[in-house]
């Protein structure tokens, strides 16, 4: 039995910053659940993040994302993502807070620290804190709290951590005068650390479970700013009866995805773990540097600008082949070429600047602005506002890249005499991140099987094919690697938006594979792999490109045949 005639050492340092942090974890999120205030934790990881070299935390991330869907927590590749860091960002909080608790035992113990008070436990406060807001508040984005009350809060945090961690110290190391300031009477024998640490233990643990849950529970409805505002994000205002192709003879496969995706079930992806960026009810966008004519714009006065719309597929450049990180809405904004001829840029401007609220940036080259005129700035996601996930107020859209080219929360446009490589590009990403052209295989529908006209069933297959702002001219599939065969494809929405293939395939039953590869109008074929079905490209850096093969079952033509026809 450890008893108190030693000093505690780094260890019960440790173990009591384990007890106490992730209180102050819970005290944080209560906080931000009911004040909108700072969550520091994540707002650190955010920091770190960005100070680590890219590969580093792409890494990190993709193993958090490979162990969430392999142990069947990862329903949505992008959700799964924003849990991975935001796990390894509470990991993270908590190890250093552990360490630094360690520490502040040892450092007690060298110095021999005599006197009982509170004020070694509030020096330690401070000395943890200050580097971690100085980090940490300029992003914390999400909380719409003013910069002093940021820093109050966090601060009074902190000390009642540190306080508990020296109350906690003092009661190990002095037990006589601790439990005699409790009972009133000293004993020699001192308590039992043991003891000590599971009522300890037992009563921070309680608090916490009774606050995060008070959190989640009475807190605002989780804001993942889909769900605000009188608009109909969850689906579309457009009308789906109404589509461009709407006589298109081809239709989809059943269970192929939807050809326009419903704005709540847009992927996300961006630097944030900790929220989404607060934004000024007064919204402005100033457009400033290199320009005869500096403009401050409402969101109103963006909307009064003659205004284009387009069907547009936007994918991250880090999805897999056949992953989820793509989707297609109709976008709505006003061309950039437009704010040119207003703006009148200076001889010595080459390129744009726009950061964003999370402070991301992204450079556009003035060339490309004036030769594409569908470069845009955004502010509709299916004939309504951006949702604040995906961009609200303006994001920018540019043909044929990535979504990393891409900034949403648009705080800032400058006119520059210097294109630099943007936030990604640092990190390692393709320079231009250019679309690879792709082509997934969505659904085998072997219960939607039919009996053509010739009386042979058959198994509609069907799937996406894109390539950024190139037409789609060509899809083919092939079923356990034998002819490449010919798919119908059905118009597109745009030529800028994903086209869905079908092909009804002569039903056989048994095991098979098939695959899929597109061409596009330049003649190109999907990819080099083509020649290598087995070769493929991960994302880093350039995007995925290989073959999307899947493998699939049919049951005997009895239990075929007793399918309805379609
Ligand atoms: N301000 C800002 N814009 C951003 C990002 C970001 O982190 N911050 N991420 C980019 C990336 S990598 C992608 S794939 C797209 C995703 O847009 P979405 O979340 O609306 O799907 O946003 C881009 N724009
Ligand atoms: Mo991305």
């Amino acid at each position: 039995m450890e008893t108190t005639n030693s000093r505690p050492n780094l260890l019960w340092g440790v173990t009591i910053g384990a007890l106490f942090t992730p209180l102050m974890i819970a005290i944080f999120y209560i906080g931000e659940r009911f004040a909108d205030l700072p969550f520091l934790p994540l707002n650190f990881f955010d920091a770190v993040a960005r100070i680590l070299p890219g590969p580093l935390i792409t890494f990190g991330i993709d193993t958090m994302v490979d162990l969430l869907i392999a142990t069947g927590f990862g329903a949505d590749l992008d959700s799964a993502a924003k849990t991975a860091e935001q796990l390894l960002g509470l990991g993270l909080f908590f190890g250093l807070s552990v360490v630094v608790s360690g520490l502040f035992f040892l450092i007690l113990n060298l110095v021999n620290y005599k006197k009982v008070s509170y004020i070694p436990g509030v020096v330690f406060a401070l000395a943890f804190a200050i580097p971690i807001l100085m980090l940490a508040i300029p992003r914390s984005v999400a909380s719409s709290a003013a910069p002093e009350m940021k820093v109050i809060w966090s601060l009074l945090v902190f000390i009642g951590f540190g306080t508990a961690i020296g109350w906690a110290y003092n009661a190990m190391a002095f037990p006589a005068i601790a439990v005699k300031s409790k009972t009133g009477e000293a004993t020699t024998e001192g308590i039992n650390r043991r003891e000590f640490i599971v009522r300890v233990g037992g009563a921070s643990a309680t608090l916490t479970v009774v606050g995060a849950g008070l959190g989640a529970l009475l807190g605002p409805s989780n804001s993942d700013g889909v769900s605000s505002g009188d608009v109909n994000l969850a689906n579309t205002n457009v009308d789906l009866n109404n589509l461009p192709n709407a006589d298109s003879p081809v239709i989809p496969a059943p269970g192929t995805r939807a050809e326009l995706t419903a704005v709540a079930d847009h992927y996300r992806i961006d630097i944030l773990s900790g929220g989404l960026p607060s934004i000024p009810e007064d919204y402005t966008l100033p457009i400033s540097g290199l320009v005869e004519n500096e403009v401050e714009w409402t969101l109103e006065e963006i909307m009064d600008l003659p205004s284009q719309s387009e069907f547009i597929t936007m994918s991250c450049i880090s999805n897999r082949i056949a992953g989820s990180l793509i989707s297609t809405t109709k976008w709505t904004g006003v061309s950039f070429r437009e704010i040119l001829d207003i703006v009148q840029p200076t001889e010595e401007a080459s390129a744009i600047r726009i950061i964003g609220y999370d402070d991301f940036d992204e450079y556009v080259d003035l060339d490309l602005i004036r030769n594409d005129d569908r470069i845009m700035l955004a502010y509709h996601f299916n004939d309504q506002p951006l949702p604040l996930r995906n961009g609200f107020p303006l994001r920018i859209h540019i043909p044929n890249r990535y979504g990393m080219k891409q900034p949403k929360w648009i705080h800032t446009i400058e006119f520059v005499s210097e294109w630099e490589p943007g936030y990604w590009v640092r990190r390692g990403w393709s320079q231009e991140a250019i679309v690879n052209q792709t082509s997934v295989i969505d659904t085998v529908a072997s219960s939607e099987t039919f009996v053509n006209d010739a009386g042979t069933t058959m198994v509609p297959i069907g799937g996406i094919a894109w390539a950024g702002d190139r037409e789609i001219v060509n899809v083919e599939v092939r079923i356990n690697e034998g002819e490449w065969q010919t798919a119908e494809i059905r118009e597109p929405l745009s030529v800028r938006a994903w086209t869905i293939w079908r092909y009804d395939w002569e039903f056989e039953a048994g095991s098979h594979t098939v695959e899929v590869r597109s061409y596009e109008a330049s003649g190109e074929a999907q990819s080099d792999p083509i020649l290598q079905p087995t070769q493929r490209r991960g994302t880093r850096p350039d995007g995925a490109i290989g073959i999307h093969a899947e493998e699939f079952t049919l049951a005997s033509t009895e239990s075929a045949d007793a399918l309805p026809a379609n």
